[in-house]
């Protein structure tokens, strides 16, 4: 089995199971008692956000902060971990409601770019130069509600902020259509690259790209992928699946749509992304319905089966392939690659 790619997944793939309908179902994991399971489910890096690194984050002082996320990377050192990136996370602060970046009010945006920059401080002490980007509230429920010109010059600003704040952070941007807000800023790949291309440094700015969101835009993930490999822009992405256009399910890898899987496998063995030390990034649920003596498996399955399609890509007869393109014939290719994922 391919062992050149390196995972990584973030606490909050390890829950509780409750969802909007109802409460949790399996007892809560403490952070420090998911990170020995990292290693051992076959993970190296582990996925921040500024409050999985700094519990309530906005009642502690810098100094505080500071000790928080210096405790955390004594705690990573001693599993052999390393921090992939941290992310600010807005959405769940009273202050956010409206989005912080984009709100009207001056003092929240503020309150934003302030949390921005206190990410890339976080960054710094817990070793990563990464910052991912969603954009979950920067949007709106009513759109007459924001200038929404304004709005995309508002999130140009606070990014230019933090790439002026702390001259070593990258951006990796992760576009959504839409949830929570209803209709979301920077809905694609596209609209997020386009951005990072009129910041002051468009060579920092990038883009992790998520199958659910993209699926959820309508969109091919695998393309998307294409897209920003193309630009050299693909910093991370969020592998998961999605059960057509509905909430973003975040199920395991393979699990809705195992060619589309299969896919984006494809294009990142096409880009050489191993060999780039990104690291191949999850973000899937347990199921609700997951006994808790399991309840890590998600995290096992998207792995390998990510892995079983590395075997499916490399082996896969490319003298057909060439072939069949040549001929045109793609009924084919298309049986060939479906005879190839059903093992014969
Ligand atoms: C939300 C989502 C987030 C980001 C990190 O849909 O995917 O967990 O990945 O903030
Ligand atoms: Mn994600």
């Amino acid at each position: 089995m391919a062992t050149d790619y390196r995972f990584s997944f973030g606490p909050w793939n390890i829950h509780e199971g409750a969802d909007p309908f109802g409460p949790t179902v399996r007892p809560t994991i403490q952070f420090a008692d998911k990170l020995p399971f990292y290693k051992e489910l076959g993970f190296d890096a582990v996925q921040f956000h500024d409050d999985d690194a700094v519990p309530n984050i906005d009642e502690k002082s810098p100094a505080e902060v500071e000790k928080g996320a210096t405790e955390v990377r004594r705690m990573l050192e001693g599993e052999g971990l390393v921090a992939e990136f941290v992310a600010p996370r807005l959405w769940e602060s009273p202050a956010g409601i409206d989005g912080g970046f984009t709100s009207n009010d001056p003092e929240c945006r503020a309150w934003a770019i302030g949390r921005l920059k206190q990410t890339a401080d976080i960054c710094d002490i817990l070793g990563t130069r990464l910052i991912v980007l969603w954009l979950a509230r920067e949007g709106t429920y009513v759109r007459e509600s924001k200038n929404a010109i304004e709005a995309h010059h508002q999130l140009v600003d606070a990014i230019n902020q933090v790439l002026e704040h702390n001259k070593n952070i990258e951006i990796a941007i992760e576009p959504k259509p839409n949830e929570p807000a209803d209709q979301a800023y920077i809905p694609t790949i596209g609209h997020a690259l386009a951005l990072a291309h009129r910041t002051a440094d468009p060579s920092r700015v990038g883009g992790l790209i998520e199958t659910a969101h993209a699926l959820l835009a309508g969109l091919d993930p695998s393309d998307d992928m294409a897209f920003a490999l193309a630009e050299g822009k693909l910093w991370s992405v969020h592998l998961n699946d999605q059960n057509g256009l509905k909430f973003d399910q975040d199920k395991s890898f393979g699990s809705a749509n195992l060619r589309g899987a299969y896919n984006q496998v494809r294009v990142l063995e096409l880009a050489g992304y191993a060999e780039t030390g990104r690291f191949v990034g999850l973000d899937v649920k347990a199921m609700r319905t997951q006994k808790a003596d399991a309840a890590n498996k998600h995290l096992t399955n998207s792995r390998e089966v990510f892995l079983k399609l590395v075997d499916k890509v490399r082996t896969f007869p490319k003298d057909l392939e060439q072939q069949c393109t040549a001929d045109r014939d793609y009924e084919a290719l298309e049986l060939a690659v479906l005879s190839h994922l059903m093992g014969g």
